[in-house]
């Protein structure tokens, strides 16, 4: 076999055919190791996911004519790093260099970029054009803003690729945002449209085997794993979406009900970070839909507003604040994150729920993430650290880029209010209104205090207590802080006294 030109190293969060240009003289290396396996507790159905998909695009590599050098997690000799196996494999098959795309995290650029040191070959890194801003394009949009808002970068965005505009570049609609239509509790009866199913061929049940055999002791479990693992499958889901959700994605896009993992979602987030789907495809799918009159414009708008939106803005946030980024805690929260996080045990049904939707799917809906389990870790002072590590672990779609700036950002206000203006702090009113959660609950919702009283009210309360004179100064705060202000001595007394119970019981780990 001739000397290769360039090994091109795809990681398993590149599965996209477009990044790969190899020609009869390259080798593609594709690597499962246990670094990347187990440096937070994945999910086992994230895991399943993950290696099956790699799996599979190896498969489809191989059908295309691509030489493709891929090491299996059980392989003898697997060195469980990447910078080991990409080592390794230079010395066997000694190319005359390394290519490989910038990766997601910034664990990982570190990592990659000792490569060429631990290799003897030069190694080429080479920006992710699957991405719809480039950070240099972000930072020099940010540069001189005083704060960065989604809402104005979104509207650049639609500019640019010429997204929802009518022929004089004015939003189409005559508005930018159709928010104000959306967010209604979901109607009883209410049919929802089952999100489709893939059936584990062979490539993937043997990767659940693998899974079970090495990570049985994850979050979760590999049973009843019906995920799309190949573009096809996930083109078909998102096809699915377009057709049967979408069109009513807008209405209620913040609503929850027991027993509906899914409501109008499109679920497309694990394939869309992993590479089976591209953004900007999807994108134009679903104005698509809009102008033909298949879906209402509140839908298609507030469907791309979270992929050309807040998906590149997140983005672009953690690259332009990491590596500080990992360490912001800007509101001093210390408490280690409660054991039913894993469990799913409480009797709080809201939390119940979402952990146990997590549980069972490695997903959960925006709302449950924020309004929810991120709410609960806000309002209880949890550490960040521990936070984020959850988050990372439990979800399907979890990688750093996209995980840290709405956990850090968005749900607990770490960063001080980089990614929100205000932080998304909720009493049980907020769950009630916008879910059925409570009327199975052994709370209730409408008392702060007592052994019967919402945790989510008394924790609301001293929330805003605990934090009043920051708040004081946000405009968006000065309601509830004013309100705080207002309150009876007694009253305030009571409701933190509540909280104080509430906050014991959380460190001592009785049952809350
Ligand atoms: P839909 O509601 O159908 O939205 C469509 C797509 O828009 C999503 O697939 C996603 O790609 C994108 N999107 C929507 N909101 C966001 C957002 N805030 N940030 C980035 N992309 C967005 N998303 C992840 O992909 N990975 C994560 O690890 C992740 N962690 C989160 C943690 C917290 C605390 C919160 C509040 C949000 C998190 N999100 C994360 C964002 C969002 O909740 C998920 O993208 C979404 O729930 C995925 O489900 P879906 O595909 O059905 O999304
Ligand atoms: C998430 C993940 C997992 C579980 N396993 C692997 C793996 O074995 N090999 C690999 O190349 N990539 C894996 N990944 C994805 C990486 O963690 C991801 O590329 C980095 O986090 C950068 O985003
Ligand atoms: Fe959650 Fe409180 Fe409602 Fe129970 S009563 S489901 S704890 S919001």
């Amino acid at each position: 076999m001739p000397q290769p030109d360039r090994l091109i190293v795809i990681l398993g969060d590149q599965l996209t055919h477009s990044l790969v240009d190899a020609t009869s003289s390259d080798i593609v290396l594709m690597a499962e190791v246990m670094g990347e396996c187990s440096y937070v507790p994945h999910h086992q159905k994230k895991l399943v996911f993950v290696l099956s998909a790699m799996r599979h695009f190896a498969a489809e590599l191989r059908g295309r004519g691509v030489r493709v050098e891929y090491v299996a997690l059980d392989d003898p000799g697997n060195s469980g790093s990447l910078c080991g196996e990409v080592a390794g494999a230079v010395a066997r098959l000694r190319p005359a260099r390394v290519v490989v795309i910038a990766p997601g995290e910034w664990r990982v650029l570190q990592d990659m970029r000792g490569w060429q040191d631990a290799c003897g070959v030069p190694v080429e890194i080479g920006d992710d054009p699957r991405f719809l801003c480039h950070p240099r394009e972000f930072r020099a949009w940010a540069e001189g803003r005083q704060a960065l808002r989604m809402e104005f970068f979104y509207r650049e965005m639609r500019r640019r690729y010429g997204v929802l505009l009518e022929g004089d570049g004015t939003p189409a609609g005559g508005a930018w945002n159709f928010d104000a239509d959306n967010r209604k509790a979901l109607p009883k009866g209410l049919v929802i449209p089952p999100v489709p199913r893939f059936a584990p061929d062979a490539i993937t049940r043997e990767v659940m085997a693998l899974v079970r055999a090495r990570f049985g002791d994850h979050f979760g479990d590999v049973e009843g794993f019906a995920m799309p693992v190949c573009a096809a499958d996930a083109q078909a889901a998102a096809e699915d979406f377009l057709a049967r959700r979408l069109p009513r994605f807008g209405d209620w896009q913040d609503a929850m009900a027991r027993g509906q993992a899914s409501l109008f979602h499109s679920l497309i987030s694990a394939a869309l970070n992993a590479g089976l789907l591209e953004p900007l495809a999807i994108v134009r799918a679903a104005e698509r839909a809009w102008r033909e009159g298949r879906a209402p414009l509140n839908a298609v708008e507030g469907f791309i507003r979270q992929i050309l939106g807040w998906r590149e803005f997140i983005r672009g946030i953690y690259w332009l604040k990491m590596p500080g980024y990992a360490e912001v805690n800007a509101l001093a929260a210390t408490r280690r994150l409660p054991g039913f996080y894993w469990s799913g045990e409480t009797r709080m049904a809201c939390m119940r729920e979402a952990i146990g939707q997590t549980r069972e799917n490695a997903y959960a809906h925006h709302i449950q993430r924020l309004m929810v389990t991120g709410n609960f870790a806000l309002l209880a002072g949890i550490d960040p650290a521990e936070v984020d590590a959850w988050y990372l672990a439990v979800y399907a779609d979890a990688y750093e880029w996209v995980e840290m700036p709405n956990v850090r950002g968005m749900a607990l206000f770490a960063d001080g209010g980089v990614v929100g203006s205000k932080p998304y702090a909720a009493s049980g009113a907020y769950i009630n209104r916008m879910s059925d959660y409570c009327a199975g609950c052994a709370y209730d919702v409408k008392q702060a205090t007592g052994a019967r009283g919402c945790p989510f009210n008394a924790l609301y309360w001293d929330f805003i207590a605990r934090h009043a004179e920051r708040f004081a100064g946000n405009p968006r705060m000065a309601m509830p802080v004013r309100s705080w202000a207002k309150m009876a001595p007694d009253r305030q007394a009571a409701l933190r006294g509540r909280a104080a119970e509430l906050l014991t019981m959380l460190e001592a780990g009785s049952l809350l």
